[in-house]
């Protein structure tokens, strides 16, 4: 194959890869439209779509608990995650994973977390945030993909 071939393959590669292989959450599971390719680039933060209201799933869970933040990872980016807990303007109100630095830089195809919610902080609707860097797109690191959860933390699963 040309050079030329090769080039215009690796870009349409590239384009391909530009619209359809990143990261969503699967749980809890994403607001909608729950797509894949929401990145600090093309789309406004924190979240790439806004909170759709009524409409949108709302995963409850329980103050103080563990869970297992799972996501779909079409693509091993280099780099890691952060996982953020939003209030209902999206501003960081808990970085359970740390807001320094990323977690996971070392698994490039991991697709969960176990995180711990704070004790004593309950929400009626706020946010769980994902982060994923493409460390690959930007030197600094800067480069990131972000899923959003609508969540309700309660004192116990009963309602
Ligand atoms: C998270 O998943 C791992 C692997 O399956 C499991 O060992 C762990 O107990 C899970 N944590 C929670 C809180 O469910
Ligand atoms: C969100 O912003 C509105 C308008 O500024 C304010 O009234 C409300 O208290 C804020 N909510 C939170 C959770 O901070
Ligand atoms: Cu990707």
């Amino acid at each position: 194959m040309g050079s030329y071939a090769a080039t215009t393959l690796l870009f349409a590669a590239a384009l391909l890869h530009l619209s359809s292989a990143h990261v969503r959450l699967t749980f809890p599971p994403a607001r909608t439209p729950n797509y894949d390719f929401l990145d600090n680039v093309r789309t406004g933060g924190p979240c790439g779509v806004p909170d759709a209201g009524e409409s949108d799933p709302v995963t409850t869970l329980v103050v103080g608990s563990s869970l297992n933040v799972s996501y779909h990872l079409a693509y091993p980016h280099r780099g890691g995650i952060r996982i953020n807990i939003l209030d209902s303007n999206g501003t960081i109100v808990h970085a359970l994973l740390g807001l320094d630095s990323w977690r996971l830089e070392d698994d490039s195809t991991a697709f969960r977390q176990e995180v711990t919610l704070p004790d004593g902080f309950v929400c009626d609707r706020c946010v769980l945030q994902l982060m994923r860097q493409a460390a690959e797109w930007s030197a600094t690191g800067g480069y990131i993909f972000w899923s959003c959860a609508d969540i309700s933390i309660q004192n116990s699963m009963i309602l």
